[in-house]
């Protein structure tokens, strides 16, 4: 599986990486995993992407190695370059601009991902659902290459893994997760450090907002699904700088009815993402690529080029008629056995 990748990390010197658009912490932990890797084998790599990292992972980049693809200085010709990785990333629409760049140039696509509905895009692909991250498998092709696990490779690559699997929470956490967790942490990993970097640092604006969001909850199917939106006047007049939706995502699953939860957040007048999440039943993935996106069976995601008002129909339309086919509306509860 890791052969032709290593190969062409071998012969080549000049790489370039990026992922999704909206990167968190899976994104972003194995792009500077990777980068951090082939630039201790003497290779130059930068990563590039679609946006400006989000300010609460600034601190997993001190040395500012992450660009953005329009920021001045950022010159980016891709026939300079040996390969492009293409990180956690299922599919060409969550590449924003950057996909037509890329499909245009000749060079060397290589995608390296884990979302079931990735149908191999690039021209090499190492597309692994059972992988609990992009991180996991970028901690394999690492040690396929055997390299050197350190610690500046070791940290995103727990962010990568911890952050996908929900702290552990998520049924991803394989045994091989926590071992490759492990691994990280002999490595010399600070979990709680990271916990608190990500999760314990908001200001008080981010409870307005929080709060606001809560204002607009909705359910239907007897609350087996509950909804939210979040538009761009709730964020402004909470003085939110980065929203993190998982937060208000884990209360409403909190509640024991709950199996889908759906979040439509306003980006512009005729843009709107929204993050799907279920729990026993419902397949969102599938939701998902019926507007456009992907993702996993429990947890998934697109964007529309439409009003938040009439996304929100459609989508709520189409998951209540989904939640019928797969009669989640009588919840099952799951068993510990
Ligand atoms: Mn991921």
């Amino acid at each position: 599986m890791w052969k032709r990748i290593a190969d062409i990390i071998n012969e080549g010197g000049k790489f370039i990486i990026t992922t999704h658009l909206f990167s968190e912490g899976d994104a972003i932990g194995s792009e500077l995993a990777l980068k951090r890797f082939l630039c201790g084998l003497n290779k130059d790599a930068i990563i590039v992407n679609n946006e400006a990292l989000p300010s609460v992972y600034h601190c997993f980049d001190p040395d500012k190695d992450v660009k953005f693809l329009k920021s001045k200085g950022v010159n980016i010709n891709l026939d300079d370059f040996d390969a492009i990785f293409i990180v956690d990333v299922a599919d060409w629409s969550q590449l924003g601009d950057f996909a037509d760049m890329i499909k245009a140039s000749r060079i060397t696509k290589i995608c390296i991902d884990h979302h079931p509905t990735n149908s191999g895009f690039t021209d090499i692909n190492v597309i692994d659902k059972d992988a609990s991250s992009a991180g996991e498998l970028i901690f394999d092709l690492i040690t396929y290459m055997h390299g050197e696990i350190t610690l500046e490779v070791a940290t995103p690559l727990y962010l990568s893994i911890a952050t996908d699997t929900g702290w552990f929470k998520f049924s991803n956490t394989s045994p091989k997760a926590l071992k490759v967790c492990s691994d990280l942490i002999k490595a010399g990993v600070k979990s709680e450090i990271i916990y608190e970097k990500l999760y314990q640092n908001k200001h008080l604006s981010y409870l307005k907002l929080l709060n606001l969001t809560l204002g607009a909850l909705r359910s239907e199917c007897e609350g087996h699904l509950v909804w939210t939106k979040m538009t761009k006047e709730m964020v402004k007049s909470s003085g939110v700088e980065f929203v993190d939706t998982d937060v208000i995502i884990d209360l409403i699953r909190a509640v024991n009815e709950v199996e889908v939860v759906i979040i439509f957040r306003e980006l512009g007048e005729k843009k709107t993402k929204m993050s799907f999440r279920s729990k026993y039943t419902v397949d969102v993935s599938k939701l998902a690529s019926d507007f456009g996106g992907g993702g996993h069976v429990r947890a998934a995601g697109a964007s529309l080029n439409e009003p938040i008002d009439t996304v929100i129909g459609d989508v709520i339309s189409a998951a209540k008629e989904l939640m019928e086919e797969t009669t989640a509306c009588v919840s099952t509860g799951s068993s510990l056995t």
